[in-house]
């Protein structure tokens, strides 16, 4: 199929000022009657036809102003042709019947354990009745659902209810993406807010009986929420009810509905016992998430789909700041750089790079991205940084007051940041157009006579599929700079670079070191000082690659001084990976001094235990793949397996007399807390029980295990014992223990998936999809064993191609039941070009494999080809 683009942009040719649904229920035969009132769009003079989208509908009878409609539907949709069509306003009416219980593509309204429920983001509402599906087109809605089902839910507030119906009015117009309908025999865990301007309003969780009682932390995660959207960005709620439902079979992570918010029951349900801290923290973050999508969304949304990063990227950025103020700034933005690199960073080198914004697509579902939501994210971080917090917070208030109720752009966004500032963004705009990641390199001056330190940055922006070349990006680089006793002697400051190389010049002056104009008559005299240590890039302040000739003396009292968290943890990372990387190429061993560092911050009680942890994360065995393909290395997997388990093996010998002291001294009292201080605790305690199980076989893991009151510890001693070939019988214990459990039981196969041997990762893959609870419909059991399996770099990548030919082969059987699914795990083959001339065969084969299928998806066959390139 031929690609939508960007260029092609039209605005719709009528509008719609009301939207009224009916739904008879049924699984097999739902009839869905709709009355929409229609009136030509200015925007487009002249007469149009009206196409409205529909798909796998059968049309019953349609009528406009009464009057039967004779046109029949093509594949996708039906034309009412001009001379049909009213000259003014006109009314369409419709009855069409679908199949809930058929749709295994969970798009569109489908049936999930006997609940309805619907996903129509991105063009799922076309599934349901004819529409005009495109987010620029925007109505309100009244839904009327019959149903036998105790509880018909719907957007907007409750108009009424009655024996086996509900009516629900949505007073805000919104595009049909954002349309959602929910019937089911549920439960609700319910509570109140009141808004800052005294709305208030009722707040419910619906989920399966038996869930109820597990729903307190998702439900304190979205008050805290509500009350942070008013305090951070002044925006208010502007419903009576707000609506979660929690659904098993759910393609994303959750949906944000107008007032009725759709997710993944993954994302909802928490007891300490079921959930890890991971778990919690997801949970907080992706209930925020949408609620806060309920203004950079639905009051404000896409005029088209290439604009989705104008939601998303703001969302993401929105939720990642609110996390931060709900646990640790730092620690965030420790694991949004590390999510961004492992996939951000690899989407952008590898073909399936994109910009920012889109500007052509076959399939918009796969465009749902990292680039689009993490590095969109990262955009708005910069542009904040560029204009500083007055200015981003008034740029917000302009943005909110002038598109309210508006479909709008990038350009929009944009220009609200150019009218509040008089800044010319023309040149950041390339962030959005261009993909790829920058290149960022550094080199220092220091000339003892004068006391002028300067740094020369170099930027290089590589080409990607379609952009063969590409211009200079606004980057912003925060720095501090550091004296050789530790002492900061400049603060952050944020230095903007423009062209392709440019020089920043710094003097220590009597008012402390201070960037300075280096040629000209402005430059102070130099006061005697000594070269100074530059902390560059701090907070990650772009999405760069930092290519810095740096010792492995600086870098180590970088990690001993540096003021800035990130910088701090970065440092030591680089060390890692420094040493790591020759470990790999060529056979060294972790020297002491790196060790030496390492074990000063594990032990270091000054420091924040969710930072130690951290810190003493190994560099995954996929990231040191990209970081030596990005050095010229072809990376071979079973070498960076071994190295990376030595590594880990030397460490813990290092650590071996601090081990069984920290694991004791980090043991929380009292019961289970999910806040982040306990976590941070936890995740370091389980760091110290992983290298403690290396040299004690795995002892107190396996007490750890047995006495864990909570999953956290539960799956974390099981994940210990594992990673040292043990835990059979641990296995057994907890698929006994917790078998009737979906969530808990996908933890329980991605565990053997992810620490399945190289050599025996291709049988795991074998026997766990014949476990009887495997069930490839359930997105969510299908992500834990397949979805898993690239995280297994080594076992993934054997040189018996083994887990290439599985994978397409689930991808295949996948396809036909759950497209959108299928084309996100192909994802995994991405990064083919990385590897040697045996698994790039391997690996194009498959996708060959793939691509030869009649009937393949336009997903997965969109996602196959441009990985072909
Ligand atoms: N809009 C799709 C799910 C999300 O990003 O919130
Ligand atoms: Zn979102």
């Amino acid at each position: 199929p031929s690609p939508i683009r960007l260029n092609d942009y039209q605005p719709p040719t009528h509008l719609i000022d009301q939207v009224a649904l009916t739904f008879r229920l049924d699984p097999q035969a739902t009839r869905v009657l709709s009355e929409i009132r229609f009136r030509p769009n200015s925007a487009r003079p002249g007469r149009h036809d009206l196409r409205l989208d529909g798909e796998n509908l059968t049309l019953i009878v349609a009528a406009v102003d009464g009057h039967p409609v004779t046109a029949t539907p093509d594949a996708t949709g039906l034309t009412l042709p001009a001379a049909m069509l009213p000259d003014g306003p006109f009314t369409f009416t419709a009855e069409v019947e679908i199949a809930p219980a058929a749709n295994t593509a969970l798009e569109g309204l489908y049936m999930s354990n006997g609940m309805y429920c619907t996903q129509c983001e991105a063009e799922g509402f076309r599934k349901i009745t004819f529409y005009p599906d495109r987010p620029d087109v925007m109505a309100p809605f009244r839904v009327r659902i019959e149903s036998d089902l105790p509880v018909l839910l719907s957007n907007g507030n409750p108009l009424g209810q009655g024996e086996g119906w509900a009516e629900w009015h949505d007073p805000w117009p919104k595009p049909a993406y954002l349309f959602a309908l929910v019937a089911g025999d549920l439960l609700a865990h319910s509570a109140a807010f009141t808004t800052a301007s005294g709305r208030a309003v009722a707040l419910n969780i619906w989920v399966r009986h038996g869930d109820e009682g597990r729903c307190a932390y998702a439900m304190d995660s979205l008050i805290r929420s509500m009350r942070w959207d008013e305090t951070a960005y002044g925006r208010e709620y502007d419903l009576d009810v707000f609506n979660i439902v929690a659904v098993d079979d759910f393609n994303m992570g959750a949906m944000e509905n107008k007032g009725l918010n759709i997710f993944n029951s993954k994302y909802v349900l928490a007891l300490p016992e079921t959930a890890t801290d991971d778990d919690f923290g997801r949970i907080e973050a992706i209930i925020a998430h949408e609620y806060f999508h309920n203004w950079t969304g639905n009051r404000i949304t896409c005029r088209d789909w290439f604009q989705l990063c104008l939601k998303e990227g703001l969302t993401v950025f929105r939720d990642q700041q609110f996390t931060g103020d709900m646990r640790s700034h730092a620690v965030k933005r420790i694991e949004d750089v590390l999510t961004l690199r492992a996939r951000q960073f690899r989407e952008d080198g590898g073909p399936l790079a994109h910009p920012v914004r889109p500007d052509r697509y076959v399939e918009i579902n796969n465009f749902y991205t990292a680039t689009v939501y993490e590095k969109g994210a990262e955009v708005i971080g910069m542009l904040k940084r560029l204009v500083g917090d007055a200015d981003y917070a008034r740029a917000l208030d302009l943005y909110f007051t002038r598109h309210d109720g508006e479909a709008a752009t990038i350009e929009d966004w944009l220009a609200v940041f150019q009218d509040t500032t008089g800044r010319d963004l023309s040149q950041f705009k390339r962030w959005y157009t261009e993909a790829g990641t920058p290149r960022l390199t550094v080199t220092e001056d220091w000339q003892a006579d004068t006391g002028l330190f300067t740094l020369t940055f170099a930027q290089h922006n590589p080409p990607t599929p379609g952009q063969p070349e590409k211009g200079a990006k606004v980057i912003p680089i925060a720095l501090g700079l550091l004296n050789p006793n530790g002492d900061e002697v400049m603060p952050t400051t944020m230095l903007a670079m423009t062209a392709m190389t440019q020089s920043f010049a710094f003097q220590s002056t009597a008012d402390g070191w201070q960037q300075v104009v280096a040629e000209g008559p402005d430059r102070v005299p130099g006061a005697v000082s000594t070269r100074p240590i530059a902390s560059i890039l701090r907070g990650f302040s772009a999405p760069v690659l930092l290519e810095r000739d740096t010792s492995p003396e600086e870098r180590a009292f970088l990690l001993a001084h540096d003021t800035d968290p990130f910088n701090k943890w970065e440092a030591g990372r680089a060390l890692a990976k420094d040493v790591l990387a020759r470990m790999i190429t060529a056979g060294a061993t972790p020297g002491p001094d790196w060790l030496d560092a390492l074990a000063r911050v594990a032990v270091d009680d000054s420091l924040d235990p969710a930072f130690r942890a951290l810190a003493l994360r190994l560099p995954g065995e996929d990231d040191m793949a990209q970081t030596l393909h990005a050095a010229g290395h072809v990376p071979d997997p079973a070498r960076i397996h071994a190295a990376r388990r030595a590594m880990g093996d030397a460490v813990a010998r290092r650590l071996a007399p601090h081990l069984p002291g920290l694991f004791d001294a980090l043991a929380e009292p009292g019961p289970f807390t999910p806040e982040a201080r306990a976590a941070g605790r936890r995740a370091l305690r389980l760091a110290a029980l992983g290298y403690l199980s290396r040299v004690d076989g795995g002892a107190r893991a396996e007490a750890a295990f047995r006495q864990a009151d909570n999953m956290t510890e539960e799956v974390g001693a099981l994940a210990c014992l594992l990673d040292i070939g043990r835990g059979q019988a641990e296995l057994a214990a907890f698929e006994s223990r917790w078998g009737a459990d979906r969530l808990v039981m996908d933890k329980w196969f991605t565990l053997q998936l992810l620490h399945a041997a190289p050599e025996a990762t291709a049988q795991a893959v074998e026997r766990l999809t014949a476990h009887p609870a495997f069930d490839m419909k359930n997105p969510n059991r299908f992500r834990a064993v397949i979805g898993a399996l690239p995280g297994n770099h080594a076992g993934f990548h054997h040189a018996s191609g083994d887990c290439y030919r599985l994978l397409a082969d689930w991808l295949l059987k996948l396809d036909p039941l759950n497209p959108q699914t299928a084309a996100r795990m192909s994802t995994a083959f991405d990064s083919w070009s990385r590897y040697d001339a045996d698994r790039q065969g391997m690996i194009r084969d498959q996708l060959r494999r793939i691509l030869a299928v009649p009937g393949l998806s336009r997903d997965l066959g969109e996602m196959a080809g441009r990985m072909l390139g």
